[in-house]
This record gives structure tokens, sequence and C-alpha cells, in this order.
């Protein structure tokens, strides 16, 4: 077991509000990291495509109210687990991961809808740590600049300041605070030097969990 984790790779977060610039700023460094030779895959949460995704894109999509908040946010971490598994065996064979969004999706957007924050953290321990947080940090007034916020649950302006407001509240050693006001050339450059130092310093270091 312990010669599988020698050169493994690393499991690198990009979190943020909506409109924060996430998912382009994750394509963008997986094709650099792609051009630097590195082995890297991409994932998302949700990933709708599962049977359980399915459920919650319904429920993403639909703006009905939702009695079951609870069940909904466990959901969504069932939906970490069933992918995380496979994820685990081939970081660990030395595949490096950006992921666009997780478990702390889970709990700022399950504490903005009135959720407790120290069930929702509980709710998703075990799962796999990544070893660096990338967390594109704006005010929701520049996020809401950018254009019409889109049709799904979560996409308000009043209920985006709760999310910001609740990643405030869990930021810990291994994130690092990304200002998405800069331009998108700027962001991308920071991103990859970090986690290009994140490869480097997680190579021999085992896993750790939430
Ligand atoms: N979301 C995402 C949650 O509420 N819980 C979760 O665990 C995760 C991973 O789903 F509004 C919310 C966050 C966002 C929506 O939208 C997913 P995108 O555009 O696919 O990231």
């Amino acid at each position: 077991k312990e010669k599988s984790e020698k050169n493994r790779g690393a499991f690198i977060l990009l979190e943020g509000c909506d409109r924060s610039g996430k998912t382009t700023q994750a394509q963008l460094l997986l094709q650099s990291l792609k051009d630097k030779g590195q082995n890297v895959e991409f994932a998302r949460f949700p990933e709708r495509s599962s049977e359980i995704g399915k459920v919650i894109d319904q429920y993403l999509k639909s703006t009905t109210n939702e009695k079951n908040l609870k069940s909904m946010h466990l959901l969504f971490t069932a939906n970490r687990w069933e992918l995380m598994e496979d994820i685990v065996k081939k970081i660990k064979k030395g595949t490096t991961y950006v992921i666009d969004r997780y478990a702390y999706s889970g709990i700022v957007y399950s504490m903005a809808n009135g959720l407790d924050k120290e069930w929702c953290i509980r709710m998703e321990s075990n799962l796999p740590k990544p070893d660096i947080v990338l967390f594109l940090d704006l005010s929701v007034e520049d996020a809401a600049k950018r254009g019409e916020y889109g049709k799904e649950r979560y996409e308000k302006k009043a209920f985006q300041q709760k999310v910001r407001d609740n990643y405030h509240q869990l930021i810990e050693d291994n994130w690092k605070v990304i200002d998405a006001t800069q331009t998108k050339e700027e962001i991308a450059k920071q991103l990859l030097d970090l986690s290009l130092k994140t490869i480097e310093e997680s190579k021999n270091k085992p896993i750790q969990t939430i």
C-alpha cells in the first residue's frame, strides 16, 4: 500500500460562488497542466450523469420549495462518494485531479438554506481531503456585474451573499483565497503556479480525509 502512494497525483479543488470564473479557470488549468506534461484529469460535483446525479439535476432546475433539505444534502454527499473511490485509485497511481466544487460547496450551500454548520461538516467527514483549495473570491456585486444569473435554484443575489459569507467561515490552512476580480490571465497564472507547487509537495504524502 505504501508503495502505491509514492509519486501520487494531487487533488486540486476549485471552489467559489456562481460566476466567480471557476469553470473557465478549471479548464484553463487543466490545459496548462497538460501542456507542462502533467498527467491530469478533470471532475466536477455535482456529477449530474449518475442516477443520484439525475435527482440532483432535477432539484437544481426546479424552484419549488424543498422540505427535505437534509436528505438532499446527503444525495450531494453520496454523489461525491460514488465518484471518489475511483478518483482516489487514480490519484494513488499518479494522476492529478482538478475538481470543480466538492464538499465545501455542499456545506456552504446547505448552510445558506438554513442547515446547521456543524451538521453539514459532519456529513462530509471521511471523504478524501483536497491537497489545496483554490477559492475564487469575488463580491456578489462584482459577480452580478458579469451578467444575469442563470435560472437555477441558487442563482440569486441574496442567496449568493450567504454562500460567500459561509465560504469565509470555512477557510483553512490548505485554502488559497484568489482575488477573482483580476484578469483571466493573472488568475490562470496564480492557479498554475500554486498547482505545480502542490503537485510537487503532495507526491509522497498520504491523502488526508476531511
Ligand atoms: N451545490 C453543489 C450544492 O448545493 N451542494 C453540493 O454539494 C454541490 C457540489 O449546486 F449552485 C450547488 C452549487 C451550485 C449547484 O452548479 C451546481 P454548477 O453550476 O453545476 O457548479
